[in-house]
């Protein structure tokens, strides 16, 4: 039974077309109404593959992405875009408790998206790969773009990609909880992160100063920082970090970005994601998140 068989190719026009769009939301209907959507049936090759196994997906030379429109999950899809590599889209729907599911786990042990199947890697032996930045470093090598090869232009993208996965996206990620999420309002908890992320801003901002990219020609450093810097939403007004701003706004105008940063966003914000609140919350916040597993 193949339940996606349309999200193939994604990058493959330069902007979704209404067919496309449509598609998408026709998927993710489907998708809503199925106990589960990473089949094994369709995804029988979930975890490495041994040599010589075979992947069994309809577009067995494609990348599979295992993801969901957040911040995280760009990264990913904005950088395929960037390479102009065509990628399978596996839905992991976070709010009904998909990354959860055994065979997800087996690629993602940290039940976090996004993660990889790629079937044709290193030595042409397929691999699984979880965590973005780790994801991001993989597709710059493979492809040989965003990420110089020579050390010190190579070392100074990679400490600009470990200041985001070690400090942009999880404090700002707490900023959000404890601004958004958390049941109670804790001052101590809302400051500690928005004041954070603050400080965070102006390391960016100072270091935009005199420069167009985070280091050095665009990079995946810029792709990963990008769709975590959102302001108003973290507590922050851009104006008030002008280099930082200026720099989103460039980002923006790209419309590979642009692409890999709309992948199923509005169809998720306006079909998928209504899962009850309480039991969204369960998932990611409270009991089902913390069983063991
Ligand atoms: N460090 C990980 C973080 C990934 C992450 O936090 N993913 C979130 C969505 S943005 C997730 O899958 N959450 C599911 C959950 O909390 O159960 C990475 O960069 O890949």
């Amino acid at each position: 039974m193949l339940i996606f068989p349309g999200f193939r190719n994604v990058a493959s026009a330069d902007k979704p077309s209404p067919a496309y769009r449509l598609l998408v939301t026709r998927r993710i209907l489907l998708y809503r109404h199925t106990t589960f959507a990473i089949h094994t049936t369709h995804r029988p090759h979930v975890g490495p593959l041994q040599p010589g196994q075979v992947n069994q997906t309809e577009d067995p030379g494609l990348i599979d992405v295992y993801y969901w429109p957040t911040p995280n999950g760009y990264k990913i899809t904005i950088m395929l875009e960037e390479c102009k590599i065509p990628y399978n889209i596996v839905p992991v729907n976070i709010s009904k408790g998909d990354q959860f599911k055994p065979e997800f786990l087996k690629i993602s042990p940290n039940n976090r998206m996004p993660a990889i199947v790629d079937p044709d890697g290193p030595n042409g032996k397929p691999i699984a790969i979880f965590e973005s930045g780790a994801i991001l470093i993989y597709l710059a090598e493979k492809t040989g773009k965003f990420l110089p090869s020579n050390p010190h232009g190579r070392y100074e993208v990679l400490q600009w990609l470990m200041f985001q996965m070690g400090g942009v996206g999880p404090m700002l990620g707490q900023a959000h909880h404890f601004r958004n999420y958390a049941p109670e309002k804790i001052e101590y908890a809302i400051d500690r992160y928005t004041n954070e992320g603050g400080r965070l801003y102006s390391v960016i901002d100072k270091r935009l100063e005199d420069r167009e990219y985070l280091a050095g020609d665009y990079s995946i450093a810029d792709m990963a920082t990008m769709p975590w810097i959102l302001g108003k939403r973290q507590g922050h007004s851009l104006d008030d970090f002008p280099n930082l701003k200026e720099w989103r706004e460039r980002l923006k105008a790209r419309p590979a970005l642009q692409k890999g940063w709309s992948v199923m966003r509005d169809e998720v914000r306006s079909v998928a994601d209504q899962t009850q609140d309480k039991e969204r919350w369960e998932i990611l916040f409270g009991s089902k998140q913390f069983q063991r597993r």
